[in-house]
């Protein structure tokens, strides 16, 4: 490999990716672990846990993965420093698990907002306020925050969703400013509109067979006229994980086929 491609090699680096048994983060998982890195997972549940391990290893990687519910900050400084004593400090942390509930505002209780922040925005900053000291101390560390497309735009039934992801936004940005000095970086990945079990029921066929109106509707936002795929955001984030972007701090980077770019197909 030549010293260029090096500084695209996660080689030697301990990755954490929450919420990774299956969807975003076990497929940026993948990619880190093509790229030489040792995989550390977590979920909610044993079962999601042990089904996340099989998964990884029918791809033949051998992930680690623990138990922890990523809003529970007692769970979350337990699993930190679990990993750091059983497989070492942790270099790369992508914030991938999230919830999204779609109500209408004014039928959403603030216990179903509340939800939805906790997960999507307080998780962030509670796993990364764990792992930050020792990346100090190492002396670089990446972190990277799952964004999305309701990190700039808002939609209808989504309010606690947009939110929590406008916020991560700037948490990125913050961490970006507070951390840039001991050389940790921490930037934004926004997908677009992923196939995953999240977005399932906006896809779902209609009862005649035709598309989902939502689907539709999507396929005409996006210049590149699809969905995207799981597989679309891992270059993405392997570059933001690697040596390569150590001078990218406080950014989104948009994975989303050019939908913000577009005004939408003129309808025929
Ligand atoms: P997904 O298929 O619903 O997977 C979410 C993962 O997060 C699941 O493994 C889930 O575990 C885990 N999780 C949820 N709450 C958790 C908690 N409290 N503690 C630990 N793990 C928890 O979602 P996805 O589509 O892969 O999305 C992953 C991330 O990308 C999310 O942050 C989402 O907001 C974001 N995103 C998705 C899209 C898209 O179009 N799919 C676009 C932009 C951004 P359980 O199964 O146990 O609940
Ligand atoms: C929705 C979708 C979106 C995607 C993603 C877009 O209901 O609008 O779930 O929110 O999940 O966040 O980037």
């Amino acid at each position: 490999m030549s010293d260029f491609m090096k500084k695209f090699s996660l080689e030697g680096k301990v990755a954490l990716i929450t919420g990774a048994s299956y969807g975003i983060g076990f497929a940026i998982a993948s990619a880190y672990a093509e790229a030489g890195a040792e995989i550390v997972f977590n979920d909610i549940k044993q079962e999601l846990v042990d089904k996340g391990l099989a998964a990884y290893e029918e791809k033949g990687i051998h992930a680690h993965g623990y138990v922890c519910d990523v809003t529970n900050e007692e769970q979350v400084q337990a699993m930190v420093a679990q990993i750091e004593k059983e497989v070492g400090v942790i270099d790369i942390l992508v914030n991938n698990a999230g919830i999204i509930k779609r109500i209408p505002m004014c039928e959403m209780t603030a216990e179903q907002f509340r939800q939805v922040v906790d997960v999507d925005l307080n998780a962030p900053f509670i796993v990364s306020k764990a792992v930050i000291p020792s990346m100090i101390k190492k002396g670089h560390g990446k972190i990277i925050n799952i964004c999305s497309m309701m990190s700039e735009l808002g939609r209808e039934t989504v309010s606690a969703y947009a939110a929590a992801k406008g916020g991560l936004k700037m948490l990125t940005r913050n961490i970006a400013s507070e951390y840039g000095e001991f050389n940790i970086q921490c930037n934004g990945i926004g997908p677009g509109y992923i196939a995953t079990p999240q977005t399932a029921p906006l896809r779902e066929l209609q009862p005649d067979g035709s598309r989902h109106p939502f689907d539709q509707f999507i396929i005409a936002k996006t210049p590149a006229a699809r969905w995207g795929e799981t597989e679309d955001l891992q270059g993405p984030a392997v570059f933001l994980a690697s040596d390569a972007s150590d001078f990218v701090n406080g950014h989104v980077l948009y994975v989303d086929g050019g939908i913000l770019a577009y005004i939408g197909k003129q309808p025929q």
